[in-house]
């Protein structure tokens, strides 16, 4: 909006308010006397004891609005290098990061592939935050080749496009083990978990012994320090029997996790994301604010513009920092299971551990917003 823009809609507002205003008659009391009739017969007196209580209101107002709740622990867990809404879904992190709603305590890698880590650093880097500890599976899958993880490695002239420090995934530590030191150091009930690919490293968390971080088993701690695990898998759309890619693809760690599991889980289905394309537009538009960015140039070597690519993992992410905006809606609780095949089977039960995500079409516009504007945005100085 340029500055007689701005001018033209003060100027329509303004009359009005006039209006409003003129007609506003002088304050009176419930005795029916004006307030400044009475302070007037009062003398001064009185005039602190008001200043004194409207500076208390005030106050109590402005505290009301100052406070903040702390920011959500968060680690990410993610097959990077498949679908790109990883990527986008590590954006969003980054901004809710910068905005002081949530701490990115770790990023843990499922996809067996050399430069995940690398690029989740690069991506790290690029929004100011290289420390942020990485992870990486020992799952033992087979790869497969990713479209965009090289970027990792394009060298404009002879410096790298997007910095990092780490050289290979298998310099980092094993996934687990750094999982139960972030854990191990954050108070009970603290964590969200958000996983975004296959289930392999929290269920092989659950199978860790005692170590030098903690004497407690994987499950034990998973239990005392974990608030919720928001995840991106499974299928829950009523009279349909989708498989889906997360859970299928590590058949034995979905199964173990989903049998054993010890606190809340709120599953975002095939359903969520797909309900919410991402605008082309957003990728052709927002992300110019530097010559390059990571999320727009994976985007575009996955699959470019005009096609609108589903916000499968951002939902989760979405969900795990803002649960209570109403985004989504949820089921009532119950328990998931998972069929021999993958399938995921919801049963309701009033104490169940499971949740899944709902949506309406007013929901998918307030999700689509919200995530654009958080995806495509810059950095903090
Ligand atoms: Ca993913």
């Amino acid at each position: 909006m340029n500055h007689s823009n701005v001018m033209n809609v003060a100027s329509k507002r303004d009359p009005d308010m006039r209006r409003k205003s003129s007609r506003v008659p002088a304050a009176t009391s419930a005795f029916g006397f004006r307030t400044s009739d009475f302070l007037r017969a009062s003398g001064f007196g009185l005039r602190p004891l008001l200043f004194a209580c409207s500076l208390v209101a005030f106050c109590t107002l402005l505290c009301a609005c100052t406070v903040s709740a702390a920011p959500v622990k968060v680690i990410f867990d993610t097959d990077v290098g498949n679908d790109v809404d990883d990527v986008l879904a590590l954006s969003v992190l980054h901004a809710l990061q910068s905005r002081g709603e949530c701490e990115l305590l770790a990023v843990t890698i499922t996809k067996p592939d050399e430069l995940a880590g690398p690029f989740v650093n690069a991506v790290n880097t690029f929004y100011g935050q290289p420390g942020i500890p990485i992870g990486f599976t020992h799952s033992g899958l087979t790869n497969e080749p990713s479209k965009f993880l090289p970027l990792a490695e394009v060298k404009d002239g002879k410096k790298l496009r997007y910095p990092h420090r780490l050289k290979r995934s298998s310099d980092a530590p094993e996934a687990t083990a750094l999982l139960r030191k972030i854990l191990s150091r954050q108070p009970d009930r603290s964590v969200v978990l958000v996983q975004v690919g296959y289930f392999s490293n929290f269920a092989a968390l659950l199978d860790t012994a005692g170590d030098a971080s903690s004497p407690l088993t994987g499950r034990q701690l998973v239990q005392q320090k974990v608030k919720l695990l928001s995840v991106m898998a499974g299928s829950f759309k009523p009279n349909s029997h989708d498989l889906e890619y997360n859970v299928t693809q590590h058949l034995a760690a979905s199964k173990r996790l989903t049998r054993d599991w010890p606190t809340p889980i709120v599953w975002s289905g095939f359903e969520i994301g797909i309900a919410v394309p991402y605008p082309a537009v957003s990728i052709e538009r927002d992300f110019r604010y530097v010559p390059h960015h990571p999320a727009a140039e994976a985007y575009c070597l996955y699959i470019p513009p005009p096609h609108e690519r589903p916000t499968w993992d951002l939902t989760s992410v979405l969900y795990a920092v803002r649960p209570d905006r109403g985004y989504f809606g949820l089921s009532a609780p119950g328990q998931v299971t998972l069929e021999e095949n993958g399938f995921t089977r919801f049963t309701p039960a009033p104490e169940g551990r499971d949740r899944y995500l709902t949506l309406t079409e007013v929901q998918v516009a307030r999700v689509k917003d919200a995530l654009v504007e958080l995806a495509s945005q810059p950095p903090c100085k």
